[in-house]
């Protein structure tokens, strides 16, 4: 192999590399903050908290549910929490802010979905959530274009609960 082809391969790896890129993103728009959020159903709260979809969305990520910024589900089958972002965008990053203060293995194989249509059926998968052992999780979408992200624990009886999810678009070179 020549010395030259031996560099670009470098570089197309190198490349390769930073397109799956899921690293939290610092300082970029959150199109999810501005967007509309709904659930399969609302757990009936404590401490005076009506856990509802929007709290996914209020830019506001705190960990503990007593605080009041975690959306919590009843005990469903497939619970989920879908978000409107209201705009098409390609997505690159979904970041969930798991609950800390209690029951964080909840959003073990939790899938995250994006895609143009509320339908999920329609949505294209961008991950599954594999481990839990960090408050911020990253999913990383790669480039599916959507106006819809959703966050679905399949085929179990469980609650959903997320204090903040950030969507983040796709940089070409990232
Ligand atoms: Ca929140």
């Amino acid at each position: 192999m020549s010395r030259m082809l031996g560099l670009l391969l470098l570089v197309l790896g190198v490349s390769a590399t930073w397109a799956k890129d899921c690293s939290i993103p610092i300082g970029l728009h959150n199109y999810a903050k501005h967007g509309h959020a709904s659930q399969s159903s609302t757990y009936e709260g404590s401490a005076g908290i009506i856990p509802g979809a929007e709290l996914a969305i209020d830019g506001n990520d705190d960990s503990e549910f007593k605080l009041g910024s975690c959306m919590h589900t009843k005990l469903d089958y497939g619970p989920w929490l879908t978000i409107d972002m209201r705009r098409l965008i390609i997505v690159g990053v979904v970041v969930l802010t798991n609950r800390q203060d209690c029951c964080r293995d909840r959003l073990m194989g939790a899938q995250v979905l994006a895609g143009t249509s509320p339908d999920v059926s329609q949505q294209k998968s961008c991950g599954v959530v594999t481990d839990v052992s960090q408050e911020k999780i990253p999913i990383c979408c790669d480039g599916i274009e959507a106006r819809f992200i959703t966050i679905k624990i399949p085929e179990r009886w469980e609650h959903l609960h997320v204090c903040e999810v950030e969507v983040f678009d796709f940089i070409e070179g990232k």
